[in-house]
C-alpha cells in the first residue's frame, strides 16, 4: 500500500471519529500521523514489514500507531476503521465533503433527522429543517445547497495529477510486458483537463491481450467492471478510479487515439466533415463510404491530414475554434515545458515551506532553470509566519548578497503579498519596492459580493510594485469554487497596468482556468506559470501549469517566465534601467 493510501485511511477514520464525537486526542494523533506518512520519503509499508526496522523511528509515529500500521499492512484495514464504518455508512464520508458542514453538524443531522446521504441532506435543506438546528441558520442552508450542487458536479472526478501518476504507473507496467509495441493514454488525461473522470489507455502489439489480463489480475484492482476480447474496465486502487484498457491492431492505433482522445464535441465535427468527403471515421480507421477501403488509421496525424486538418494538439480538442484553425493553418504554436526558463512562485522555511532557499535553488537548478523567485507569504498569514516590512527588507538584501556570493542559479527576491479585504496590500510600498517581484494574492474573505471582490482586485493593481496576480480565482479543484468577481474588468485593467496573471501550476488549483486564460489573452494580458512549491518535489508540477496554459491557447511569447534571466529582470522593472541595475 502506498503512503498516500494509508494517510487517506487514517484521515477518513479520524473524520468518522469526529462525527461520532470520540476522543479528540486520538483523532489528532491519526491526523498528524496521516500528514507525516503522506510526505514520508520512503514507503511506510516496507518499513512496517521489515523486521529489522522500527516504524516508531519515524517522528510522530508512536506505539499505538505502529500497531495500527501493522494491521493495515497485513490486512488492508484496522479495527477502529472497521468499527466506524459499521457505525456510519460510508456515505457519511461523502457528507464531510460538502463545504460548510463540519463533523459536528453532520452528527447533529444524523441524530435529529437520520441524515445519512447527500440526498437526505438536500431534502432537509429544502424542507428548511436545517435552519432550526443549534448554530445553523437560513444562510447556512443556502450555502449547503450550493455546495451540494458543486459537489455533484465534481463527484467521481479526480485531479489531473492523480490521473497522470496512476496512468504512468500502469503504462510502465504494460510496456514491460512482452509483445507490446505501443502504450498511450487517451481521453481527458491526454487533453489535459484539470480533472478526469476515468483513464483510457490504449495498447498495441502482438501481446496486447496480455495487458488486459494484467489489469484484470492487478493486485490493486478492486473490481472488474467489464472484460471483452479487446477491452477491460476495472475499478482501480483505493480511490476506485475507473481504468479502461483497449487492445488494438497497429493499423487502427492512430484512429483509436483520435477517437478515444475526444472530446466528444470535437469528434462529432470531425466525423461530420469526414462524411461530407465520402469517408467514415471510427475507432478502427478512416474508410471510404462506398467501397469500405481504408485510407488512414495507423497514424493519428494522417487521419487529420486526410480530412484537411493540420494535426491538432490534444489540449485544444474541445470544439472551440481549433477545427477551423486547423483547416486554415492558423493553429497557435503552443508553449511547451522546455520553454519555461524559471519558476517564480515558491515558499521556503521562512514561512510555510519545507525547504530552505538554498535547497529550493539547488532543486530548481537540477531541473535546468536559469532562475527562480522566492515568494514567501506576508504577515497577514500569521499562521504561516508571514513576513513583516522589516523581514521583507532584510530578505531583499540577503538575496542580493547571496546572488553576489554565488548560487546555482539566479534568485529573485519576491513576496506573495496578501491582498487585504479592502484591496490594500499587506506590506507598505516602501518595503515592497525593495523586492524584485511582488505577487498579490487573496487568502482571506472569500465570501465577498462580486462587486466588492472586483474592487478589491482592481484596488490591488493600484500598488506600483505589484507585478503578478496570484491564483486569481481562488478556486480549489473538487473543493471550492472560484469567488465571484467581474473577470472582464479585472483583465482589462491588468492588461492596461501590465500586471501579469499567474497560472498557478499546483494540481489542486490550476488557476487561472483555461477558458479565462484565453479570454485574458484576447484582452492583451500577459501570464506567468509557476508552481507555488512548498517543497522541492512540488517544482515538477510545472507540467500541469504548462498543460493548462496550452488549453488556454498560449504560446511561449505570452508567458513572461519563458524569457531569459536578463530579459525577465528587465520586464519586472518597466520603470527604468536604474532599478534593473540595483537588482543585479
Ligand atoms: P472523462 O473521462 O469524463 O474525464 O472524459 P473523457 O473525454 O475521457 O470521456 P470518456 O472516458 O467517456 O471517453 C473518452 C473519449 O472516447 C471521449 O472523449 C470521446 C470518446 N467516446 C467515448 N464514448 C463515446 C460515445 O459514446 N460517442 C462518441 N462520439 N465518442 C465517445
Ligand atoms: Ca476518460
Ligand atoms: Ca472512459
Ligand atoms: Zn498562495
Amino acid at each position: 500500500m502506498e503512503n498516500r493510501e494509508i494517510a487517506q485511511m487514517l484521515h477518513e477514520t479520524a473524520d468518522l471519529m469526529e462525527v461520532a464525537a470520540q476522543d479528540g486526542f486520538r483523532i489528532r494523533s491519526y491526523r498528524n500521523a496521516a500528514a507525516v506518512i503522506a510526505t514520508h520519503p520512503e514507503r511506510v509499508q516496507d518499513i512496517v514489514l521489515n523486521p529489522e526496522r522500527k516504524v516508531t523511528d519515524i517522528p510522530g509515529i508512536g506505539k499505538g500507531l505502529a500497531a495500527v500500521l501493522a494491521e493495515i499492512a497485513h490486512r488492508g484495514s484496522f479495527e477502529r476503521r472497521d468499527e466506524m464504518l459499521a457505525k456510519y455508512p460510508a456515505s457519511a464520508l461523502e457528507l464531510l465533503k460538502i463545504q460548510g458542514l463540519g463533523p459536528k453538524s453532520i452528527a447533529l443531522l444524523y441524530e435529529h433527522h437520520g441524515v445519512k446521504t447527500v440526498d437526505d441532506l438536500e431534502r432537509i435543506c429544502r424542507e428548511q429543517k436545517l435552519r432550526v438546528l443549534p448554530r445553523m441558520g437560513a444562510k447556512l442552508e443556502e450555502k449547503v445547497l450550493r455546495s451540494i450542487e458543486s459537489y455533484r458536479k465534481s463527484a467521481g472526478r479526480y485531479l489531473l495529477s492523480f490521473g497522470r501518476r496512476t496512468a504512468d504507473e500502469l503504462m510502465a507496467e504494460f510496456k514491460s510486458l512482452p509483445g507490446i509495441d505501443g502504450v498511450e493514454a487517451a481521453g481527458s488525461l491526454r487533453r489535459g483537463r484539470e480533472t478526469i473522470g476515468d483513464l483510457d489507455i490504449l495498447v498495441t502489439g502482438p501481446g496486447a491481450g496480455a495487458a488486459l489480463a494484467h489489469i484484470v489480475g492487478h493486485p490493486k484492482t478492486q473490481e472488474v467492471l467489464g472484460r471483452g476480447e479487446n477491452k477491460a474496465s476495472v475499478s482501480f486502487g483505493l480511490e476506485r478510479l475507473q481504468v479502461d484498457v483497449r487492445a488494438l491492431p497497429h493499423e487502427s492505433f492512430g484512429a483509436a487515439m483520435q477517437y478515444f482522445t475526444g472530446s466528444k464535441e470535437h469528434n462529432v465535427v470531425v466525423r461530420t466533415n469526414a462524411l461530407k468527403r465520402g469517408l467514415t471515421l471510427n475507432e478502427y480507421g478512416l474508410f471510404t463510404v462506398d467501397t469500405n477501403e481504408r485510407v488512414a488509421g495507423a497514424d493519428e496525424r494522417e487521419v487529420y491530414q486526410r480530412l484537411g486538418y493540420a494535426w491538432i494538439p490534444p489540449e485544444l480538442r474541445e470544439n472551440s475554434g481549433e477545427l477551423e484553425a486547423a483547416e486554415q493553418g492558423t493553429l497557435p504554436k503552443l508553449i511547451e515545458l522546455a520553454d519555461v526558463r524559471g519558476d517564480i512562485h515558491m515558499h521556503t522555511t521562512e514561512t510555510d515551506g519545507k525547504a530552505t532557499l538554498r535547497e529550493m535553488a539547488a532543486a530548481a537548478a537540477t531541473l535546468g532553470y536559469e532562475y527562480i523567485a522566492i515568494t514567501d507569504h506576508s504577515k497577514a498569514l500569521a499562521m504561516a509566519n508571514g513576513l513583516d516590512e522589516e523581514r521583507v527588507v532584510a530578505f531583499a538584501r540577503q538575496v542580493r548578497d547571496l546572488n553576489r556570493e554565488g548560487l546555482p542559479l539566479r534568485v529573485f527576491s519576491g513576496l506573495e503579498c496578501d491582498i487585504l479585504r479592502d484591496g490594500r496590500m499587506d506590506i507598505s510600498e516602501d518595503a515592497l519596492a525593495e523586492l524584485d517581484l511582488v505577487i498579490g494574492s487573496v487568502h482571506s474573505y472569500f465570501n465577498l459580493e462580486s462587486s466588492e471582490m472586483t474592487d478589491r482586485l482592481m484596488g490591488a493593481m493600484e500598488c506600483p510594485s505589484l507585478r503578478i496576480l496570484g491564483h486569481v480565482t481562488g478556486r480549489l479543484l473538487l473543493q471550492r469554487e472560484s469567488y465571484p468577481f467581474d473577470f472582464e474588468r479585472v483583465a482589462s485593467l491588468a492588461a492596461a497596468k501590465n500586471v501579469w496573471f499567474e497560472i498557478n501550476a499546483s494540481p489542486e488549483r490550476l488557476d487561472l482556468p483555461s477558458h479565462l486564460i484565453r479570454s485574458a489573452k484576447r484582452k492583451g494580458c500577459k501570464f506567468t506559470i509557476a508552481t507555488d512549491a512548498h517543497r522541492p518535489g512540488h517544482l515538477s508540477n510545472m507540467q500541469y501549469g504548462v498543460t493548462t496554459a496550452r488549453r488556454g491557447w498560449l504560446e511561449a511569447g505570452d508567458v513572461m517566465n519563458t524569457r531569459g534571466a536578463q530579459e525577465f529582470a528587465a520586464a519586472l522593472r518597466p520603470l527604468g534601467p536604474s532599478s534593473i541595475a540595483s537588482s543585479l
